[in-house]
């Protein structure tokens, strides 16, 4: 794939042959990344990167557009055939963007909205103080519950009864566990509010029907591409079919510009794939995975926020290891255990320090890691944990990590072929 760079700018082929050679031996547990299949990578650089376009197929703003019309009309059915929804809108660049999509078809400015808390679990494009949204909008967030860390849903309906916003949104980055989205619907519908889920962790999972669908109770569905589901860098949302048009408008021309034709190909093959048996035995096993390392980090005397989980994320309080989240992310990061630094519900510290780490278990499931070898993680995470700042000892789990991962390639030699 990269053979004219390699002659044409050395330096840069490089650096990218470093990265593979990071990944290759490292064990990545960041939660929102996966491990694409190698069709992703060839089609997010295809020959529709010279395509210049706008609008949808037939209503274009630019000549030259009926190839690219077949791709999208393609790839929007194949989306739909996915999830079962009444009509999806595959041109947003990413998960964020697509959520401003929503925001720019149904509301005006100062209207109110209610989402989850950021440091709860939440996701920065659902109104947080640091993103720009926060300045047009008014929102509110609803709080998890202290005792149980997972949503207070009476809480939520008091709240959405008082507050009254025309907006409710469910999902978010850091929270592991199932959400009751007939639940939130209900109380939507109660205060005349739409209901938008932001599935983008778990959009994976939902396809191959590991955790339910929140299709059939949300007004607006958004998601990005690239973490359970295992595809290019992207978005995508759907609507209920009396919203189509609203939303169309909110993408094009209310919040994006010319679509990136390259990435919506991978998305079309993406969309495809998910259907396999194949692509649905990974996501069967994700939340296994998960559950097994929650369990054995536990037992080495781990918090688990919430207890457990029912996704691809086990969130972890490090507290009783006495250490941060971010000298736990730094010590395993040095021993080859990528995960990231994450605040906990009420966390005492802030969001660079933080008293937990987020892992995810999607990369680890698809290079083919199974329960035997989850332990292994564990274990080597509670000596990382318990070693922070003994350099020896994380020499000696760094060659541990590295013999464990050197049995599940990042990819065949015949792939690598293709990457390089
Ligand atoms: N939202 C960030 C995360 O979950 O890691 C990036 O996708």
């Amino acid at each position: 794939m990269l053979n004219k760079t390699k002659v044409s700018d050395p330096l840069l082929y490089e650096i990218v042959g470093k990265e593979l050679e990071r990944q290759k031996h490292n064990i990545e547990m960041i939660a929102s990344e996966s491990t694409v299949p190698v069709e992703i990578m060839e089609l997010s650089g295809c020959i529709f990167t010279n395509k210049t376009l706008e609008g949808y197929p037939g209503k274009r703003f630019q000549a030259g557009s009926h190839v690219a019309d077949e791709l999208e009309i393609l790839a929007n059915k194949r989306g739909m055939e996915l999830y079962g929804c009444d009509h999806i809108n595959i041109q947003p660049y990413s998960g964020s963007t697509a959520n401003y999509a929503v925001y720019a078809a149904i509301l005006k400015k100062d209207d109110k909205v209610m989402s989850m808390k950021l440091d709860q679990g939440g996701h920065l494009s659902h109104g947080s103080k640091a993103n720009f949204m926060s300045r047009f909008f008014n929102f509110e967030h609803y709080a998890i519950d202290k005792d149980t860390e997972q949503i207070d849903y009476d809480g939520l309906e008091k709240q959405a009864k008082e507050f009254r916003p025309k907006l409710i949104i469910a999902g978010g980055s850091a929270y592991p566990r199932l959400i009751d989205f007939e639940r939130i619907a209900k109380i939507a519908k109660e205060v005349d509010a739409y209901f938008m889920v932001d599935m983008a962790h778990i959009s994976g999972l939902v396809a191959a029907e590991v955790v339910p669908s929140p299709v059939p109770y949300a007004d607006f569905v958004t998601s990005s591409t690239t973490k359970t589901l295992g595809g290019p860098r992207a978005g995508f949302v759907m609507c209920k079919k009396e919203y189509a048009d609203k939303l169309d408008k909110g993408v094009f021309p209310g919040s994006l510009g010319s679509m990136h034709l390259t990435t919506m190909a991978a998305k079309c093959w993406l969309f495809e794939y998910a259907k396999s048996e194949k692509f649905r035995s990974i996501m069967r096993q994700i939340p296994v995975n998960a559950k097994h390392l929650a369990k054995e980090l536990e037992n080495y005397g781990f918090r688990i926020v919430s207890g457990g989980t029912d996704t691809h994320i086990v969130l972890v309080d490090v507290r009783n290891k006495n250490i941060t989240g971010k000298e736990f992310d730094d010590a395993l990061d040095y021993v080859g255990i990528t995960v990231n630094k994450n605040q906990i519900p009420f966390d005492p510290e802030g969001p660079n320090v933080t008293s937990g780490v987020r892992i995810g278990l999607t990369s680890v499931t698809q290079r083919g890691l199974r329960e035997k070898e989850i332990s292994e993680i564990a274990s080597i995470m509670n000596e990382v944990a318990e070693n922070v700042n003994n350099k020896e000892k994380l020499d000696e789990l760094r060659e541990r990590a590295d013999k464990l991962i050197e049995d599940f390639p990042l990819y065949s030699d015949e792939d690598l072929k293709e990457i390089m």
